[in-house]
């Protein structure tokens, strides 16, 4: 599990499923984008049977092997099940250390916050990363709330030293000031699984931000 959590620090592109607007499907988005160079993936499934989730989720972490990790969407018991690297979990989910508790300590662990508050208090209770969002206006996530903009990035990457995942109405026009803006890596859902072409999508992704990450 140490080479998993060692590749935190390199993630650019992280790619979210989204089986809704697939077009292709969830088990082709990972297959492709983790062919591209994409090296994590988060199953995040909302609208199967957990019997099914755990037959794709094991699906999912054989397309992932060694090279990307595999994290579950709110799903801790799915993640246990099959022996994932790891869980994003969002501020109404189960606490973290309840989530650290089932999982052990070398499980990798997300949290989703919205602040410079909240980030503090996901590092105090042992995050491996944070997810920040919604950064645009995004029709992705109905709840999401209003995009932060770009320029509220800086102030949470100055108060924290776990990496951070920018997430929320990102594509390839506005990518740049997110990784500009101080994000370590990105999320981008609906400019990606939307496509005919996944693999490219993500290739294109990961090029913009190497060319614009300090
Ligand atoms: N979480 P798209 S925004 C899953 O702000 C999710 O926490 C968000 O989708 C948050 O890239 C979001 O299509 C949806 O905008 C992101």
């Amino acid at each position: 599990m140490e080479h998993k959590r060692s590749l935190l620090k390199l993630i650019d592109f992280y790619l979210v499923t989204d089986s809704v607007l697939s077009k292709k499907g969830t088990l082709s988005d990972v297959e492709n984008a983790v062919t591209a160079g994409c090296r994590i993936v988060q199953y995040r499934e909302k609208s199967r049977s957990t019997k099914d989730m755990i037959l794709e989720a094991s699906q999912i972490k054989t397309l992932c092997g060694s090279e990307a990790i595999f994290l579950v969407n709110d799903r801790v018991d799915v993640a246990l099940a099959v022996d994932a690297d790891g869980v994003h979990i969002g501020q109404d989910d189960m606490h973290i250390s309840t989530a650290r508790n089932l999982l052990g300590p070398d499980k990798i662990i997300g949290l989703t916050v919205h602040n410079v508050e909240e980030a503090l208090e996901a590092e105090r209770n042992g995050a491996d990363y944070v997810g920040l969002g919604p950064i645009f206006d995004t029709t992705t996530k109905n709840d999401a709330g209003d995009g932060i903009g770009p320029e509220s990035i800086r102030a949470v990457k100055d108060a924290i030293d776990v990496p951070i995942v920018a997430i929320g109405g990102i594509n390839k026009q506005n990518c740049e000031s997110v990784i500009v803006g101080g994000s370590d890596s990105l999320v981008a859902i609906s400019a990606v699984v939307c496509s005919d072409d996944v693999a490219r999508e993500t290739k294109d992704f990961i090029d913009i931000i190497k060319q614009f990450k300090e």
